[in-house]
């Protein structure tokens, strides 16, 4: 029996398997560790009544009120929990993985319970959900070991060796790059990881250890995910995912055809899902992919998230095509050119308007998604963005994501509010801000209906709508539902009132680096101008300055 577990924490997507916990186990398994893997949160929701589910409703996932979402999935599924708890017993090492802010939270609260009963287990967390220190302040010491930031496998290796060393565990476990201390961090000194380098070197994912029956879209449509890249070749201003999933590196084309061929063979699978950033960061290399698949004549279908390139050609989309690519899913994101020059976007609307229209052409379907409200945005602005779907709706499949921007703490926008002109309204409530122009939450949100409505109008399908008002109702009909927890909200304006002092905190620091290289310039200014005025005066009383005397 395995002495090392990792748990998929809820909430996450349910019609696939988690890919981080499946991409470790494969890792370790090649290096001779076995390691057991539970997925609670497919457990929590195949036991979900009608009111429950709504956890796991894309527009719940909000960074507003996580500590209070988590709370309220933990106590609603208490006894189902306290049952999966038991059976931990003998694990010696629990990893908890998560993929947000509330699974961070619940993996926190999962690790107290585990704590009370068993302290003396190593229980560590990783994945996206704990990769910022705001984030992080979410877990109590107590909960959590170790946090893992960043990809997991070289890392987690790296500390079951440790554990099996069983030897001043604490003080090799701090040497690990990518490994930070939280229970009995004494100011331990953190060595970031360095991302892999050669991903074609990663086994990829062979998902043995999960019971793909239970995974499903619907019974047509039973697709895993992989990664053909990991990164993304952009970097716009409200993203983190960029610098969350290190540089850009690509895997080889004959190990994705592998690995598609390895899931064909074994599960029957005919579709895939990209869960890239996006699969045209390097054009050749995609090109190859697809060359590649259509020579291993897999009868497969793929569908991806795509950057807009002017670059992409009419072939390389018939090639796509031909190759599998049903879908591609377009971050466009506005109409206005403004906006997208704020989003620090690499494209205008016509660059846009036309790689669409390329695409359909093609014979793949054209998915979107589009931020509405973003800072700066006028009404000029967001109207063009219903200009263009309307122009182009002919094109366009499905709008996937109409959001209402959210200010990521960690993005650009964030980091530098006073370049896009944003005033925090609320220092304690960091979805509280206007821009320049006096934006409101209810204007962002009455843009977020006003788009659902055009799309209603026009027949175009919408996936996900995330808006605010969307968590006031969910958290509403929960309390008529009576299974709201009584826990005061003290906490999570507490977590907010830490993301505020996190980014003041960097503000603050790096005005310090901006002063002290200042300074350091300023010095080197002053010295610089001693020793002209020393030459000259030497110049002066010996007529030259290097040969004195001539
Ligand atoms: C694909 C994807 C999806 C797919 C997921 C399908 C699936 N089941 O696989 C879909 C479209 C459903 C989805 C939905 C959402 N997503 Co999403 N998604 C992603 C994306 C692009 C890739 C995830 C992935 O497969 N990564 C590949 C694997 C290999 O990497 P990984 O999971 O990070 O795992 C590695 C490490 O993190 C680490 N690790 C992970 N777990 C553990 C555990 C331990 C113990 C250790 C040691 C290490 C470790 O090691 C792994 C291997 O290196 C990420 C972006 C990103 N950069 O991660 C966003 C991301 C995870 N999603 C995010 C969000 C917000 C959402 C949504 C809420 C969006 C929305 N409102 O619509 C929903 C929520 C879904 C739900 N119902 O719960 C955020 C989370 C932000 C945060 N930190 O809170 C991310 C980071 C993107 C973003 N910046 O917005 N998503
Ligand atoms: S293209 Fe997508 S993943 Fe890349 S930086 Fe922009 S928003 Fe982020």
């Amino acid at each position: 029996m395995s002495e090392f577990i990792l748990i998929n924490c809820p909430p996450w997507g349910v019609a696939m398997p988690p890919l981080g916990i499946a991409y470790l186990t494969t890792y370790l398994k090649a290096k001779n560790i076995e390691v057991k893997i539970s997925d609670l949160n497919l457990q929590l929701y195949q036991k979900a009544d009608k009111q429950q589910i709504d956890f796991w409703g894309l527009d719940t996932i909000n960074r507003i009120l996580p500590v209070k979402i988590a709370q309220d999935l933990f106590y609603s599924f208490e006894d189902h929990i306290t049952e999966f708890i038991k059976g931990l017993k003998d694990y010696r090492l629990i990893g908890f993985s998560a993929n947000n802010l509330i699974s961070a939270t619940f993996a926190g609260m999962l690790g107290q319970r585990i704590r009370e009963l068993w302290p003396g287990k190593i229980l560590i967390l990783g994945g996206p959900g704990c990769y910022h220190s705001w984030d992080r302040k979410v877990v109590p010491k107590e909960a959590v070991d170790f946090f893992i930031i960043g990809e997991g496998e070289e890392a987690l290796e790296k500390l079951i060796q440790v554990v099996k060393v069983n030897q001043d565990i604490l003080k090799r476990a701090q040497q690990i790059p990518g490994l930070l201390l939280h229970r009995n961090n004494q100011g331990q000194r953190f060595y970031p990881a360095i991302s892999i380098k050669d991903l074609s070197k990663l086994p990829y994912p062979t998902f043995e250890e999960f019971d793909l029956k239970l995974y499903n879209y619907a019974e047509s449509y039973r697709p895993l995910p992989i990664l053909i890249s990991r990164g993304c070749i952009n970097r716009c201003s409200y993203c983190i995912d960029w610098y969350m999933s290190g540089s850009f590196r690509l895997r080889k084309p004959e190990h994705i055809v592998a690995e598609m061929k390895h899931h064909v063979e074994h599960y029957q699978i005919t579709h895939v899902e990209f869960n890239d950033l996006l699969c045209n960061g390097n054009l050749a290399h995609l090109e190859q992919l697809c060359d590649q698949l259509i020579e291993a004549k897999l009868k497969i279908t793929w569908i991806s998230y795509a950057a807009i390139r002017k670059d992409m050609d009419g072939v390389l989309l018939a090639k796509m095509k031909k190759a599998g690519c049903s879908s591609l899913c377009y971050g466009i994101e506005s109409g206005a050119d403004a906006v997208l020059k704020r989003m620090n976007k690499r494209y205008v609307c016509q660059d846009a308007a036309e790689l669409i229209k390329r695409t359909y052409k093609a014979g793949i379907e054209v998915r979107m998604n589009i931020i509405v409200g973003f800072p700066g945005e006028t009404t000029a602005d967001f109207n063009q963005t219903l200009d263009f779907i309307r122009t182009n709706k002919k094109y366009i499949s499905q709008v996937t994501n109409v959001s209402s921007f959210v200010l990521m703490p960690g993005a650009d926008l964030s980091i530098y509010p006073h370049r896009f002109g944003i005033v925090y309204l609320d220092p304690n409530d960091l979805g509280k801000w206007t821009d320049e122009n006096g934006l409101t939450q209810e204007e962002r949100n009455n843009r977020v209906i006003e788009t659902c409505q055009v799309l209603k109008e026009l027949g175009i399908r919408n996936l996900i709508i995330n808006y605010q008002k969307q968590i006031c109702k969910h958290v509403h009909n929960l309390k008529k539902e009576k299974i709201l927890s009584q826990e005061p909200l003290k906490k999570t304006i507490l977590t907010k009132q830490l993301i505020v002092e996190d980014i003041e905190k960097k503000d603050r620091n790096q005005r310090k680096q901006r002063v002290g290289k200042s300074l350091i310039l300023f010095s080197l200014f002053i010295f610089s101008l001693i020793i002209d005025f020393y030459l000259i005066f030497l110049k002066k009383i010996r007529g030259s300055i290097i040969f004195p005397g001539n």
